[in-house]
């Protein structure tokens, strides 16, 4: 499929900001000033880009407790993120929920997530929505190979395959769900052969090529959007750190071998797509430009943090409830 340049140059960098964003992040939450934990999405950065290029703005996700990448790749406010995560004011959700509890309507983000595979029927739901409202946008939901044995995850592609409805499940299958390899917990090598059970299209991606990606999930999104039907989508990928941030300093038992992170290590998504770039005569300085635009936008969300107010006690009964009796509190 021909991609243009300027598209490619965006992947690499909305990949490259998210980099940038989840290394800050990590250095913030060991400095102590983002408080409780987070799980990096480093060396999966091609799933959530390849993914969100294919989209419309009116399009919608859901996200999982792995969110920083999909939420940005989907066009979130990286001030407002950084924000949220170190609990001020003028977070997504005022500073109330965190990094895993990021919403952005505007950007079409329904939540990130931290119950394992609960997304999922949130984006059944919207994509139910679109169907019924007749409009033409689609939803997609990201979930992980850990979470694709949840019962509910089940439901959600028998119930949208019944109804044709205009959804994309993404399975992020970074082998490991925790600690737990893949292979100990799931019974078949593709989880994307689980669409014949429910008679949908299923398909398995190089997860770690972005253009890969990115030409499935146009193909995926021409397909639901023109009412065709649900799509599961396999992007096969690697996350290179810990299940959370802080795992090798928690840990003693390693679960996987240095060689195996060094052999996807070499597979970078970013690394690949400049390879791509320079066959393609981009010269190098252009990559240097685009990699200082996004890290100068995550120093700039780290100021932007650093001054916000935290929200005040007040402000902790606000948006959490809709009381129907006033005075509850
Ligand atoms: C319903 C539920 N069960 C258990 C957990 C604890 N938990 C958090 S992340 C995780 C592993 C998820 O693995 P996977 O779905 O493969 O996503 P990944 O972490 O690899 O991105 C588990 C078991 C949870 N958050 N929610």
């Amino acid at each position: 499929m021909y991609v243009k340049k300027a598209e490619k140059l965006k992947m690499l960098h909305d990949m490259l900001l998210i980099r940038f964003f989840e290394e800050e992040a990590k250095v913030l939450l060991e400095a102590g000033e983002i408080s409780g934990e987070l799980h990096p999405y480093i060396g999966q950065e091609a799933v959530a880009v390849g993914i969100c290029c294919a989209l419309e703005k009116g399009d919608l996700i859901t996200s999982t407790h792995r969110g920083h990448g999909h939420i940005l790749a989907k066009g979130a406010d990286v001030n407002k993120v950084m924000a949220e995560l170190g609990a001020r004011s003028t977070g997504y959700c005022k500073g109330k929920g965190g990094s895993m509890h990021v919403t952005d309507w505007e950007a079409g983000v329904l939540g990130v997530n931290g119950r394992g595979g609960q997304g999922v029927p949130i984006a059944l739901g919207a994509a139910f929505a679109n169907h019924y409202k007749r409009n033409e946008c689609v939803a997609v939901a990201f979930f992980g190979e850990g979470a694709s044995n949840e019962g509910v995850i089940h439901e959600a592609l028998n119930m949208a395959s019944i109804w044709k409805l205009p959804i994309i499940f993404v399975c992020e299958n970074n082998q490991y769900s925790g600690r737990t390899k893949v292979t100990e917990s799931t019974s078949i090598e593709d989880i994307a052969d689980r669409a014949n059970a429910y008679s949908m299209e299923g398909i398995v991606v190089d997860g770690m090529d972005v253009l890969t990606v990115y030409e499935a999930a146009k193909k995926a999104v021409r397909y639901t959007r023109s009412r065709k039907g649900p799509v599961l989508m396999e992007c096969k990928t690697y996350r290179y750190g810990g299940h959370f941030s802080q795992e090798d300093e928690c840990s003693s038992t390693p679960y996987r071998s240095k060689a195996e992170i060094d052999f996807y290590r070499k597979l970078d998504p970013i690394e690949q797509l400049k390879y791509v770039l320079v066959e393609e005569r981009i010269p190098r300085e252009v990559f240097v430009m685009i990699e200082n635009r996004a890290k100068q936008m995550v120093h700039e969300s780290i100021a932007f943090m650093r001054e916000s107010p935290y929200p005040t006690f007040e402000q902790a009964y606000e948006d959490a409830y809709d009381l129907p009796v006033k005075g509850w509190l």
